[in-house]
């Protein structure tokens, strides 16, 4: 099996977190999002959408970093980071569906506005939409917060593969200057996460 990734990308990271946290042996590959790998025909033709990670196992290639931490959950059997009962997986869906479509969404824009463009010289960030988007994430935050203030984990007693989708795209917090201070349970919640082996192992070099 192996898995197409890149150090700085939080998706990526959330596959490869996935792979060490599961034990499940994986090559890990580096595509040079620098380079433009991602965009060279022999990487689209594992993902047509040009981004990392991308996992293959045998004649499966798949894309989108949610789906691959579905698929290694469900190639550990009963794994209580994704256990097989309904009602405990529907929680550990719930969280990676919100991670995807609310949460890493909006921090991506802030990793955009306030990391990205200065990298790439294409100026200064949009004071407007930081501003908004600000306001998004302070809203979503407050969820998670409230959340973990009656939860050890994000998911009730028990560390699940919600932790990896809700931790991994906070990464960016410093550079990204995510506005996550008020946020205590949160942060309490993360610091946890941090000091997980498979969160050091995924740190970026350096
Ligand atoms: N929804 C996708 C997003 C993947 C994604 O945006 N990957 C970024 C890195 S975090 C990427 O490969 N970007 C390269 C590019 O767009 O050229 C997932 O969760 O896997």
């Amino acid at each position: 099996m192996k898995i197409y990734h890149h150090p700085f990308s939080s998706n990526a990271r959330k596959a490869v977190m996935t792979a060490y946290l599961l034990d499940i042996p994986a090559e890990f590959v580096v595509v040079d999002l620098a380079k433009g790998e991602q965009r060279q025909p022999e990487f689209l033709a594992k993902n047509p959408n040009g981004k990392v990670p991308v996992l293959e196992d045998g004649e499966l290639f798949l894309w989108e970093s949610h789906a691959i931490m579905a698929y290694l959950g469900d190639t550990k059997g009963d794994s209580p980071l994704y256990p097989r009962d309904a009602k405990k997986r529907a929680l550990v869906n719930q969280w990676m569906f919100w991670a995807s479509h609310h949460w890493s969404p909006t921090i991506g824009i802030l990793n955009f506005e306030n990391v990205l463009k200065k990298m790439f010289g294409q100026g200064d960030p949009d004071a407007g939409r930081v501003a908004a988007t600000e306001t998004q994430l302070k809203q979503l935050a407050a969820v998670a917060d409230e959340h973990l203030s009656k939860n050890a984990w994000l998911c009730g007693d028990t560390m699940t593969l919600a932790e990896v989708a809700v931790a991994c795209p906070m990464m960016t917090m410093a550079m990204a200057k995510l506005p996550l201070g008020d946020y205590k349970h949160l942060l309490a919640w993360y610091a946890k996460v941090q000091e997980l082996d498979a969160w050091k192992k995924t740190n970026l070099p350096g």
